[in-house]
Formats: structure tokens, sequence, C-alpha cells
């Protein structure tokens, strides 16, 4: 398991949060996610590193890029 952290900042609103975390749970090998409004974070935990070029395509295909 990799836990990778990344800064969003597009996050603006709870709202945000839960469309990231909700769409993150669709990408394969994703196992858990974490957005957080006041850092404009999300981390999340995957399988393996090769899961993370999914996750920040994920990220940018809802308007939610890494920065
Ligand atoms: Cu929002």
């Amino acid at each position: 398991m990799t836990a990778k952290t990344y800064v969003v900042p597009n996050i603006s609103c709870g709202h945000c949060t839960a469309t990231i975390e909700r769409e993150l749970k669709f990408v394969t090998g994703v196992q858990t996610v974490k957005a957080d409004l006041d850092s404009k974070q999300v981390t999340v935990e995957v399988t393996g590193d090769n899961i993370l070029s999914d996750v920040e395509q994920m990220l940018e295909e809802i308007g939610y890029p890494a920065q």
C-alpha cells in the first residue's frame, strides 16, 4: 500500500471534497480517499505506485487537478 497527499487548489467547499472522495473511489486500486477543505489536500491510499497516475488523471477529468 502506498499513500500520497496532493495539493488541490480548486477545492473551495464541502461539495468539492465530497465529489473528489466519491469519484476517486471509482479508480481501480484506490483503497481510501480523504479530501480536506481547510488544507486543500487530498490523501489517497492505493495498492501500488502505478495507480497514482490514474488518480491524477481522474482529478483532472473532474476539474480538480493536483498542483
Ligand atoms: Cu466546492
